[in-house]
C-alpha cells in the first residue's frame, strides 16, 4: 500500500482535489484548443477545403468519387412498379461512374450501393423505422420527377448490389447488380 501521505495532494481534501481536477481538465482544454487552431493554420487551404468535400471512406463496395475522374456517365430509371432500369451494370475496376438516377414514378424511390449483406440489413433497419432519415455518399434520394446525381469509385472487384430501400420497396424485388470486373489482362 503506498503511504498517501507522501502524495502531492494527500493533504488536500475532497473538495480542493475537485478544484485541481476541473482546472486541470481547464488548461488540457486550451492547450487542445491552441494546439488545434495552429494545427489549421498550419494545414492552409487544403486542410480547409477538405473538411467541406464528401467524407471519403473505403467501403466494401468502392469509395466516393471525384465527379471530374468520372469518364462514363449512367442514367439510371425508378419507377413505380418496384424496378431499376437497367438493372444490371458492368464497370471495370477502379473507374469512377456518375450516375445519373432519375425518379420516373410518382413516389420518392433511392438509389443505395452497397453489398447483398449490407443492403439486406439496412433494408431491415428501414423496414423498422421507415422515417429514417439516412444520407451517404453510395445513396441518391429522388422525389417524383427529379433527377439526383451520386459519383462513386469502383475500387473493389467482386458483384455488388443497388437498392431501393425505402419500406416495401426492397421486399417488392427494387434491386439491381453491379458487377465490377477486373481490368482484362494485356493481350500481346
Ligand atoms: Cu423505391
Amino acid at each position: 500500500m503506498p503511504d498517501t501521505k507522501n502524495l502531492p495532494f494527500a493533504h488536500l481534501t475532497m473538495k480542493d482535489l475537485e478544484v485541481k481536477k476541473i482546472s486541470f481538465v481547464l488548461v488540457a482544454a486550451l492547450i487542445g484548443a491552441s494546439f488545434g487552431a495552429s494545427a489549421h493554420e498550419g494545414g492552409s487551404h487544403g486542410q480547409k477545403k477538405a473538411a467541406t468535400a464528401v467524407k471519403k471512406e473505403q467501403k466494401d463496395w468502392g469509395i466516393a468519387g471525384d465527379a471530374k475522374a468520372a469518364k462514363r456517365t449512367i442514367e439510371i430509371s425508378m419507377t413505380d412498379n418496384m424496378r431499376f432500369s437497367p438493372d444490371r451494370i458492368e464497370v471495370q475496376h477502379g473507374e469512377t461512374i456518375k450516375f445519373v438516377v432519375k425518379n420516373s414514378g410518382k413516389v420518392m424511390h433511392e438509389m443505395v450501393i452497397g453489398t447483398k449483406k449490407e443492403l439486406d440489413e439496412h433494408a431491415a433497419m428501414m423496414a423498422k423505422h421507415p422515417g429514417m432519415e439516412h444520407d451517404e455518399p453510395y445513396m441518391a434520394h429522388v422525389a417524383s420527377g427529379k433527377s439526383s446525381e451520386m459519383v462513386w469509385t469502383f475500387n473493389r472487384a467482386g458483384e455488388f448490389d443497388f437498392a431501393c430501400l425505402i419500406a416495401g420497396h426492397y421486399q417488392a424485388g427494387m434491386v439491381g447488380k453491379i458487377n465490377v470486373v477486373a481490368q482484362a489482362a494485356k493481350k500481346r
